[in-house]
């Protein structure tokens, strides 16, 4: 499987939360040693979405770390699995350049439960919010890509629902320490146009399936299904650069363009069947 990987950069925190002691240190430490900056790094097979970001989720109890990678001088958290996967691939296979300057190996700055990183400022590529928060996502499962999730509720109905729950329900969001003000002014931008769905189609799938939470687990399914595919075969961009062209036209332009700016990577992973199963 290839991933793109999208490199959310962590800003200084902005609620003043205690919980975020340890984001405050490794930032500062990150700046002493002259180091070029901390990343959320979500993995994604959609890198033509990126328009439509409203969020960053990370599961509450989730296991993190702050790895350093030599190749861009910067630190990416992400689960140690992925850490470890990165450590083996190339970021630039033509010149020779892996990640980590040791092949398999791993330098991790410091360790995170997922409730450490929500809640947190975050700058997001291509987003048309200038900051985004982290939120909570009780669905991620840390066995597959990076174990952090960008988050597209025009077009993912998973985020759609998980956007929702968070703004309709505050007893869910204050159980996390999530703010009004991290979620609400956060709309649905429209970013992909696909006839019979309108320009926003997890809303559209979501609202026609009748999904009205995470225990809708079969409809849910069935809907990412459906705008997937859909979203790719039939989808028109109606956002940025290549606005107007189809969508699978566009993403490997989007794609390749992000790489080339150092705002995402490639990251392969096998398929796994013994991690999906005990995740
Ligand atoms: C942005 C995005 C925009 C995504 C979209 C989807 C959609 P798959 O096919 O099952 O491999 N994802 C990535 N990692 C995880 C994880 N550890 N746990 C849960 N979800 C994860 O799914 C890959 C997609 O699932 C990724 O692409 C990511 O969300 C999420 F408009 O990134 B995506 C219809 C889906 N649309």
């Amino acid at each position: 499987q290839e991933y793109v990987l999208i490199k959310l950069r962590v800003l200084t925190p902005d609620h003043g939360q205690d919980r975020h002691g340890k984001i405050e240190k490794l930032l500062k430490r990150v700046e002493d040693e002259g180091k070029k900056g901390v990343f959320l790094v979500p993995a994604t097979l959609r890198p033509e979405t990126m328009y439509g970001q409203t969020n960053c989720f990370v599961l509450p109890d989730g296991e993190y770390g702050a790895y350093y990678i030599d190749a861009t001088d910067e630190l990416f958290i992400m689960s140690e699995r992925a850490a470890r996967g990165l450590s083996c691939q190339a970021y630039d296979a033509a010149n020779d350049v892996y990640f980590t300057k040791e092949f398999g190996k791993i330098d991790k700055w410091e360790t995170f439960l997922g409730d450490e990183l929500l809640g947190l400022p975050l700058k997001a590529p291509h987003a048309t919010y200038e900051k985004v928060y982290t939120l909570p996502l009780l669905t991620i499962s840390m066995g597959k890509g990076t174990g952090v999730v960008t988050s597209v509720p025009s077009d993912a109905p998973d985020d759609y629902v998980a956007l929702k729950a968070l703004r309709d329900k505050p007893d869910f969001a204050a159980k996390y320490g999530i703010t009004s003000d991290m979620v609400d002014p956060f709309e649905v931008v429209p970013i992909i146009s696909i006839e019979g769905y309108g320009d926003a189609s997890a809303v559209f799938v979501c609202e026609k399936l009748g999904i009205t939470s995470f225990n809708d687990k079969a409809k849910l399914a069935q809907a990412k299904d459906e705008t997937y595919l859909k979203g790719f075969t039939t989808g028109i961009m109606t956002i940025g650069p290549y606005s107007g062209r189809k969508v699978s036209e566009a993403k490997p332009l989007i794609k390749d363009e992000m790489i080339a700016a150092g705002l995402a990577h490639l990251y392969f992973e096998p398929e796994s069947k013994v991690v999906s199963r005990t995740n």
